[in-house]
């Protein structure tokens, strides 16, 4: 069969491109040849309805050792009892567990979307603010960290099915502890949603919320530096809480309700392929490497910062704990959306965010947000982000000047040239 040139040349182009440029999504990275190869391997072919052992198809004896290693790594790497590796995405993840808990109709109480949270947390554009009645806490106006106090009010008020934490754009640890004190109060389940700092928390580097919460759920792509896709876990199996009942009849603990929920609830067959590459990055998550990856992450993140701060930028919340920052871009005149625009004329790359309290619309936005997982996993140490902090501010404060940003731009070539995608 002759090569499908169209794709094939543009695959080539993408990879030219990641290649060369500076790479500061904060839910990007690059993962591993081994990583690559098992998704791009004949696992995709098999069907696999079900769970290892109980599947809807034959010929499955092989794909369900894949995918009890997946789970076993998993679970060792978080300390989880649990685990269901199918869920497609970090959103399959989530609909899942909301299907599993609650009722249509159900308040959940979750970090508001322009402060820092999810889609899937119960935005109205989203099922989860769709199906369900969504209420929000935010982050302190001073502060700019989480207002524990104001989750606590609200879910006393509003007595809350399930409480969602974690979030898209937030730089700070959580206090899983003080979240399930607040849930037991009013009788609500939690679901912590780790999509963006789970390697941080699996490496011991954030607390972690396998103990307090109840639910947990991360996508595999980001920090993890795994395969596109997500995952559900338990620290701990309990009892159906809320008496739920599926389509057969009445599941009595929460991982039967769980596992139903992904398959058959909101997923078909699963994809295997993507399992394995699941179980390849949890394989390597295992390893001492990746906390000195991680930790390396954080160093940068922390450099990072401090190199905007010096450039007079104002960071939500005065700084960072994790691996990413979310920067006020007003004290410069500028929006997200021109500074991201700018910033992909020079290769380097930011997605624009809203910032807590924003005046501008999300397809404005008054911030960027900046992550360092990728260009760590590029072997770049703390040395190297006063350059990157240097690049980027002179693109914000040059938007329009084609010949400023075209010396940034070779700048950024050279600083890139001869640099493995992933050299960890
Ligand atoms: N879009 C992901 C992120 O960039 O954080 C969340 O869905």
């Amino acid at each position: 069969m002759a090569r499908d040139t169209a794709i094939f040349d543009l695959i080539e182009k993408e990879k030219e491109r990641q290649l060369h440029g500076i790479e500061l999504i904060a839910s990007e990275n690059f993962v591993s040849d081994d990583v690559m190869n098992a998704m791009g391997s004949v696992l995709t072919n098999k069907y696999a309805e079900g769970l290892p052992g109980k599947r809807y198809y034959g010929g499955c004896e092989i794909v369900d050792q894949v995918e009890n290693i997946a789970i076993e790594r998993l679970c060792k790497l978080f300390g989880a009892e649990w685990a269901n590796v199918q869920p497609h995405s970090g959103a399959q993840a989530n609909a899942a567990v909301l299907l599993a808990c609650l009722n249509p109709g159900d308040k959940i109480l979750g970090f508001d979307l322009s402060h820092g949270g999810h889609l899937t947390h119960g935005s109205p554009v989203n099922f989860s603010g769709k199906i369900y009645k969504p209420h929000f806490y935010g982050v302190n106006k001073e502060t700019g960290k989480v207002d524990y106090e104001m989750m606590e009010e609200v879910a006393r008020r509003e007595k809350p099915k399930l409480i969602i934490c974690g979030a898209s754009a937030y730089s700070r640890d959580w206090d899983y502890a003080r979240i399930r004190k607040i849930a037991d109060e009013v009788g609500a389940l939690i679901l912590a949603d780790i999509s963006h700092p789970a390697g941080m928390i699996a490496t011991g580097m954030l607390n972690s919320p396998m103990e307090h919460c109840h639910i947990v759920t991360t996508t595999t792509h980001k920090t993890l530096r795994g395969p596109r896709g997500g995952v559900i876990m338990m620290g701990k199996n309990f009892d159906n809480p809320f008496g739920l009942k599926w389509v057969n009849g009445n599941p009595k603990s929460m991982a039967a309700l769980l596992d139903a929920a992904v398959f058959p609830g909101t997923q078909g067959g699963p994809l295997e392929h993507v399992i394995a590459a699941k179980a390849v990055a949890f394989g390597e998550a295992l390893k001492p490497e990746y906390a000195t990856y991680m930790n390396q992450v954080k160093l940068n993140a922390a450099t990072l910062a401090e190199e905007f701060v010096k450039r007079g930028y104002q960071i939500i919340s005065g700084g960072t704990e994790n691996h990413s920052m979310l920067i006020d871009l007003r004290s410069k005149g500028v929006t997200g959306k021109d500074a991201e625009n700018a910033l992909v004329l020079a290769d380097i790359t930011v997605n624009k965010n809203m910032v807590p309290f924003d005046t501008e619309s999300p397809f404005v936005t008054s911030g960027i947000r900046v992550g360092t997982p990728a260009i760590t996993t590029r072997g770049m140490k703390e040395n190297e982000m006063a350059k990157i902090a240097e690049l980027v501010d002179k693109v914000i404060t040059n938007i329009g000047n084609d010949e400023i940003i075209q010396a940034v731009h070779k700048e950024v070539k050279e600083l890139m040239a001869n640099r493995p995608l992933f050299a960890w």
